[in-house]
């Protein structure tokens, strides 16, 4: 269908930025699957890139596609990370984190370079917030930590699955949903939930972003900064 064609077209394009050499950190999300199952090919053809995974999900389409992986114990500056989005703003503020991998994500694309995000049309908005926040929590006193982000009108929600049990990320965190409604200043916002106790990182990335490529049932859009 079209978002999806969207999506690979946008994942697709973004490998033309990898370069031989080069330490990769690899997002999550079904945007990023493109992105993987086309570096893959490149890399069966003699590209040689190691990548930093940032889920679970994300390494096993790693190893499906043959891309050598690697850790931060072995280095810590990636040349370019790229990633998916929720939402992207004007500013290419983003919320991120649908898929639960918001904490890793937000390291790798720290660590990189250069932050290349790929998404289909219908994530570039005007405002964030349409989109609940996902912000990923302690376990440990996590009711008083979600009463906290509720006093900033958060409207906190705790992720279940469909059995309805609360879902436990990759860190072994928990991660509330919230609707802040639209959120005019990201930047504050961000600021504000970091410091709670209890808030081990938001799905706010706030100027992050180097380039957005974003993809239409037909081609993509490179934008950069
Ligand atoms: O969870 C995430 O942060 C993903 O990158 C998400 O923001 C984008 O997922 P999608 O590419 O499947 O829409």
């Amino acid at each position: 269908n079209d978002q999806e064609n969207a999506k690979k077209y946008a994942g697709e394009a973004s490998v033309n930025f990898i370069e031989n050499g080069m330490k990769i950190g690899l997002g999550s999300g079904s945007t990023v699957y493109w992105m993987i199952r086309k570096l893959g090919e490149y890399v069966q053809k003699g590209l040689d890139i190691t990548g930093i995974p940032s889920s679970h999900q994300t390494e096993a389409w790693a190893k499906q596609f043959s891309i050598p992986l690697t850790d931060f114990t072995q280095t810590q500056k990636l040349d370019i990370a790229i990633d998916g989005a929720d939402e992207v703003d004007r500013q290419w503020n983003l919320i991120k984190g649908g898929g639960g991998a918001l904490v890793r994500e937000k390291v790798i694309a720290a660590a990189a370079d250069r932050f290349i995000v790929i998404v289909d049309e219908s994530k570039m908005v005007t405002n964030l917030g349409t989109f609940p926040l996902p912000v990923e929590i302690l376990p440990f006193g996590w009711e008083v930590t979600s009463s906290r982000i509720a006093s900033l009108s958060g409207k906190p929600v705790i992720r279940t699955n469909p059995d309805h049990d609360i879902v436990v990320s990759d860190n072994g965190n928990f991660i509330v949903d919230c609707d802040f409604g639209a959120i005019y200043d990201p930047k504050t916002l961000n600021h504000q939930l970091k410091q709670l106790t209890g808030v081990v990182d938001t799905g706010l990335f706030i100027q992050m972003a180097d380039d957005v490529i974003v993809g239409y049932p037909d081609r993509t859009e490179i934008q950069s900064d």
